[in-house]
């Protein structure tokens, strides 16, 4: 996968569109390497790939093994995954990250960040989200958390040493110092935070020391970065990470959200990852203009890779950008079973449930079509927009009938039913973004669910108000997933088509 193509002369901001919050950013050579947060899904962590900080192709997921990761069935939807930590160091790449739903701190290694990953090294005396590694001259490597706090690790083993030193609360008095970053640059130690929540009030600020463990002068331009309070169509900035580009020039690597429609606004593809440049005035980082067509930097730029719409379920393993709901069996998820198919063999019996096998893709474009054929004759299931178990639309086949089911909150709902052929049948699910607001308590988008016919006409069943599936109403940290469920025997797919369509 890769996304951002160069148009007009611009770049396209996100720089990985769809829920891929909590970006964290390293260098090796001309490479670079970026992983982000992925909560309740499997596998977790994915990983991309850019040479030149625009266009980035998803090369895998670090945590794709059950020795790695384990989510319990009744773990919550934006439980598990949080916040990474990526860095390349001594010849190889390090990853920690937390568990919130079970094994908390966990650190990683890899010679290829393609994978595979090491089995996780347990961090049990490191307390807090959002870990981060970094190392002084003397060899010692410091893990500084949310709060934030900081204690030296053996890497190797995960054993800690001393107590906890509390670093930093934040610039403002802001709730919520997170995502500490602690770099050497040039003469001081500079310990980057979020501040202010991931939400409307996110930002970044920035302290720097003589040492890595303090005492820190904060910047005196803090936050760095913020759109708090401003009508910037880029909202929610924070969580950043910094790197060089190619031509030593600094980049911050952050998170933000595109909410749409009337007030107060809703976004739907979660967390996003974006790209912008930073000067030093000073010796304090600039962060320069965010946006979403922004100037593309001086070095030459990729052609990005062409995305094929159509997924064929002809290779015996998944692309990495296909993600399930906590683990992935085989007996559940089974590509041999018919040649060219993905077959799923139900365990839940309903999108509510938090053991429905369910296989997707994240929604990366604000406009976009997603089509599947579905061979019904053995089960149930069909093709689902997902933001968690109490929010959701899908369309789904069995022999007889086809029907749009919308999971509201505590509302559940059939919204329309549509006779069936006892054939495959191909399932559509189009969201359309709201281009103009006329009225202030217009959604974000419309989603429209339906069948095609023979000859490939759309019959709509329903199109619903996207806003229901918006982080503004369903809570949480993750974003809308597209993808494939069954909820009775055993439903076999053909083809998995996403296309973005025009903003
Ligand atoms: C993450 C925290 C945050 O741990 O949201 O925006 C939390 N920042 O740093 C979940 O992604």
């Amino acid at each position: 996968m890769s996304s951002a193509p160069a148009r007009d002369n611009t770049i396209n901001n996100p720089v990985i569109p769809g829920f891929h919050p909590d970006p964290s950013i390293c260098r090796a050579g001309e490479d670079y390497y970026l992983a982000c947060s992925s909560f309740e899904y499997y596998p977790g962590v994915p990983i991309f790939h850019s040479r030149d900080l625009v266009h980035w192709t998803q090369i895998g997921n670090a945590l794709d093994r059950p020795s790695q990761l384990s989510l319990p069935p009744d773990s919550t939807s934006s439980g598990g995954l949080y916040a990474p930590t990526l860095r390349h160091h001594d010849g190889r790449f390090w990853l920690v990250i937390t568990n919130v739903s079970g094994d908390g701190n966990l650190l990683f290694t890899a010679t290829d960040p393609a994978g595979p990953w090491s089995d996780p090294v347990r961090l049990p005396g490191v307390h807090g989200i959002d870990p981060d590694l970094a190392w002084d001259d003397e060899g010692n490597c410091w893990c500084t958390v949310a709060g934030v706090s900081q204690i030296r690790i053996d890497p190797h083993t995960g054993e800690t040493f001393g107590e906890p030193r509390r670093l930093w609360s934040g610039a403002s008095g802001a709730k919520a110092p997170e995502a500490p970053h602690l770099y050497r640059i040039g003469e001081y130690w500079y310990l980057l935070i979020a501040e202010g929540g991931t939400e409307r009030c996110h930002g970044v600020s920035i302290a720097r020391s003589h040492t890595p463990n303090g005492p820190f002068e904060p910047c005196p331009t803090n936050p760095i970065l913020t759109h708090r309070g401003t009508d910037h169509p880029i909202q929610n900035t924070g969580h950043g990470d910094l790197v060089q580009g190619p031509d030593s020039s600094w980049w911050m690597v952050f998170l933000g959200v595109r909410p749409r429609g009337g007030t107060p606004g809703w976004h739907v593809l979660g967390r996003e990852t974006f790209l912008a440049p930073v000067t030093w005035t000073d010796g304090w980082p600039v962060v320069g203009e965010v946006s979403t067509a922004m100037a593309p930097p001086p070095w030459p730029l990729q052609e990005p890779a062409p995305v094929p719409a159509r997924d064929d379920f002809e290779l015996s393993e998944l692309a990495p950008n296909w993600i399930s709901l906590r683990s992935r069996p085989v007996e559940n998820c089974m590509t041999k079973e018919r040649s060219g198919w993905l077959s799923l063999r139900a365990r839940g019996a309903s999108l509510d449930d938090s053991e429905v096998v369910f296989v997707g893709r994240r929604q990366q474009h604000l406009s976009c079509r997603a089509r599947a054929l579905v061979d019904p004759a053995e089960g149930r299931g069909g093709l689902a927009l997902r933001l968690d178990e109490q929010h959701h639309y899908e369309i789904e086949a069995t022999d007889s009938e086809v029907r749009v089911i919308a999971r509201i909150g505590p509302l559940r709902s059939v919204v329309a039913s549509h006779p069936g052929t006892g054939a495959p049948v191909v399932l559509r699910i189009e969201a359309a973004v709201t281009r103009q607001v006329t009225d202030a308590r217009q959604g974000p988008d419309t989603v429209s669910l339906g069948v095609e016919d023979a000859d490939g006409a759309f019959l709509e069943l329903a199109a619903l108000d996207g806003r229901y599936l918006s982080t503004e109403v369903a809570g949480g940290f993750t974003g809308r997933v597209i993808g494939l469920y069954a909820a009775e025997g055993t439903v076999h797919f053909d083809w998995f088509d996403y296309e973005p369509l025009e903003n």
